[in-house]
Parts: C-alpha cells; structure tokens; sequence
C-alpha cells in the first residue's frame, strides 16, 4: 500500500464542514447543501458540493512521495507524482458531479429502497482543474480513440485507499471504457483544483477522477492506482450497487449480474426556491432551481405546471450572467446543469411540477411508480412542490 496517501480506519481525523449542511448520514459522511444554498450560485462553493463518502477521508502524509501507480495491461508501467500531472497540459472543465442517490428520499416514499437518503441536493456544479485522462494514458503508450489496448484491455479501472464496508474494509474503486478515456473530447480529467483552489481533502486531495456526464459514482477520489483492464471493474460499487432494475425486481428476486453498472445520467429537474413546508401569501412567488442531463447533452426546455401536468409554461434558462443560454452551443458549458427561474402567481394552495426536456428530446418520467427501484437511484420523475397558501395574513398582523 501507500504510505504518502492512506486510508484511516476510523472517523476520528475527518475535516471541518459548513454548519449549514443537512447530513443524511455522518459515518461515513454524507451531506447535501440546503436547497436555497445550492440553487444561489451557478458554480457551487465547495462547502455546498455533495459530500459522498464511504469510509473515512482519506490522509496525505507527504504529499512529496505521493504518486499515482498507472498498471495492468501495458508494457511498461509507471508512477507519475503530482508534479507529473501537473506539468501535463492544464484544463477547466466546468462539470455536474450528480450521486445517483440524488432524490433517493423521494422514492422511498412511495416503496422503502435501500441506501442513503436524499433531497434534491446531493450534486453540485464545479470548475475542475486538472489534465485529460487521454493526456495522462498517452504517457503509457495508448493514443487517443484507443478501444482496445495491444493487451487486450478494454476498461480503465480508478482505485482509492479509502477503506469501505462494502469492500470488507478495501478501497472504493470504479473503471470507464478505455474508448472513453482516451477520448479527449469526453473531458475526463485527473483533477486537482476545483473552483481554482486546491481539491480539499472531502473532494478527493490529491487528485480525483472527474467524468463529466456520468453518475458519480465513476468520480474516484483520493486516487492511487490507474490500470488497464479488460473487463469492466469487479468491485462492489460496480457490481452490486449502482445498477438501474425494473420496479419489479426486489432484494428476493434480484440478478446482479443481469444489469451493467449505470454511465450517464438521464434528464433530471427539481425546484430548489421552495420546500414543500412553505406557507406562503397569495401572489407571486419565484421559482428557481437546476435542471441537467448525461452525456454532455444540453437542456432544451424547463416546463412548469400549476395544475398537474395539464398544461405547462417554459421557465427562463440560464449558465453565465449575460450570455443566452442555447443548450449544445458552444457558448454554454456543456457538462454543466442549467439554472431555471419563473415568477408564479399563486392563488390558493397549489403544486407547483417542474421537467425539462433534453437535446434529445428525452423527457422526465412522471410517476416515480414507473421508475422505482430497489436501490432507489436516478429518481428523475417531475419534481412537485406543495405550497399552502395563508389567506387572512392580515388578520394575523
Ligand atoms: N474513493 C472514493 N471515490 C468516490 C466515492 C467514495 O466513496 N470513495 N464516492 C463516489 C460517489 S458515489 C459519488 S456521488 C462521488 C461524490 O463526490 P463528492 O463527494 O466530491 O461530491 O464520489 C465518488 N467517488
Ligand atoms: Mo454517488
């Protein structure tokens, strides 16, 4: 193992965290922002990014004898130090970083799942910086668009030292397609800066996988080794845990090996200006939130309705102050939510439903019912907001 970079046994060396977060669950960590405080900003200060953990952060004892091994079926192995990757050409990729828990809570309203409870927040919007994976296995010998490695290997496999329950004790890890990961047009970078600051110990310091577009579950942090292999990954959070089964499918009746493990995620929305507790004056009321979609795919139409999906109104889409958004130019950034704002005028108790509408014209599911899951991953079904309304206000003044 590791000496520079290594994996606590316990929870007694975690970092600092903002106040204001709402833990789902504290050991391992696992955090989301408040909606108000997620949906204020564009780009998500780090102390509102999801914190999505499975065993204790991480330590780097000496960051100077810290490397990366790259391995398995190449010629001829390597160790790259932080310095390696940094001296590789530098890029900014604005991206979503979205669990595929995210409204995990949700869902299990309607039938109990098993995981970690979410409300809308557990993703967050960030510039990382960092180099190209497709740089970094340049290195080793495989060019760009390479399907299939001389050895045969057809995956790119990310392993941490973090140490997971799930893995009886053994380090998170995840692999993408090693076509992906050659493909410099894809973006997946080695990171080592988010929002322009070094990667805080929570987000994977020293450096972290980012696929832009893919659950992220892909996002290994706190990286030790790259190989090259030739199936997809074996591990437990690929194998048994992030994988899409049919609402018919219960833990007595479940085939891991039935289903491959989740990549992109799909069209996804949710209102982040209101909580279903609010009670409100009759009037106008903003309705702000997020909406994004897997794959670089860009985010077509945010529709709102006031009267359960009967008819719908398009909200304003926005990325960067001043400059329209067009969803697949390339004004906007491609891997990166889009914010959405409209001004309802509420009468009297209503639900308020938002969807959006993809590049491709894919659309958010209505029910939940149709989309359940026993892991209770990808809810992406129309987001609705209860509000009450208080008529006689001015009695109560
Ligand atoms: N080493 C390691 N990498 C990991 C995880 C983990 O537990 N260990 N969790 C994954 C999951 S499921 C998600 S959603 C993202 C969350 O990244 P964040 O905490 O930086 O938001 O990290 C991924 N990478
Ligand atoms: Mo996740």
């Amino acid at each position: 193992m590791h000496a520079a970079l290594r994996g606590p046994s316990d929870y007694s060396q975690e970092p600092a965290r903002h106040p204001s977060l709402r833990i789902n669950a504290k050991e391992p960590f696992n955090a989301e922002a408040t909606r108000r405080d997620l949906a204020a900003s564009y780009i998500t200060p780090v102390d509102f990014f999801l914190k999505r953990n499975h065993g204790p952060i991480p330590i780097v004892h000496d960051i100077n004898s810290y490397y990366v091994t790259i391995s398995g079926m190449i010629d001829r192995p390597r160790k790259l130090s932080l310095d390696d990757i940094k001296k590789l050409p530098k890029y900014n990729v604005t991206a979503t970083l979205q669990c595929a828990g995210n409204r995990r809570t949700e869902m299990s309203k309607t039938r109990k799942v098993r995981g970690v409870g979410w409300d809308v927040c557990a993703l967050g919007n960030a510039t990382w910086g960092g180099a190209k994976l497709s740089d970094v296995l340049r290195l080793i010998g495989l060019p760009y668009h390479t399907e299939i490695s001389p050895s045969g290997g057809k995956h790119v496999e990310f392993t941490s030292v973090d140490q997971c329950p799930e893995e009886k004790g053994g380090p998170y890890k995840a692999s993408i397609p090693l076509g992906h990961a050659t493909n410099p047009a894809a973006d997946v970078l080695v990171a080592y800066e988010m929002n322009g600051e070094v990667l805080k110990r929570d987000h994977g310091y020293p450096l972290r996988v980012v696929v832009p577009g893919v659950i992220g579950a892909r996002s290994v942090k706190w990286l030790d080794r790259i190989d090259i292999i030739e199936e997809e990954c074996q591990g437990f959070f690929m194998q048994k845990d992030y994988k899409m089964f049919p609402p018919s499918v219960d833990w007595d009746n479940i085939e891991w090996s039935a289903r491959t493990p989740q990549m992109d995620y799909p069209v996804q929305s949710a209102i982040c200006s209101l909580e279903d507790t609010n009670v409100i004056v009759p009037g106008e009321v903003n309705v702000t939130g997020y909406a994004l979609s897997g794959g670089g795919r860009g985010i077509e139409r945010v529709e709102l309705s006031t009267n359960g999906g009967k008819s719908w109104f398009g909200a304003i889409r926005y990325q960067k102050d001043g400059v329209p958004y067009i969803a697949g130019d390339i004004t906007s950034d491609k891997w990166a939510w889009v914010l959405f704002k409209a001004v309802v005028d509420v009468k009297g108790d209503t639900e308020i439903v938002v969807k959006a509408v993809d590049s491709s014209a894919n659309v958010q599911p209505e029910s939940v019912e149709s989309i359940w899951n026993l892991r209770g991953i990808l809810n992406t079904c129309w987001h609705r907001v209860r509000l009450s309304t208080m008529h006689n206000l001015r009695s109560f003044l």
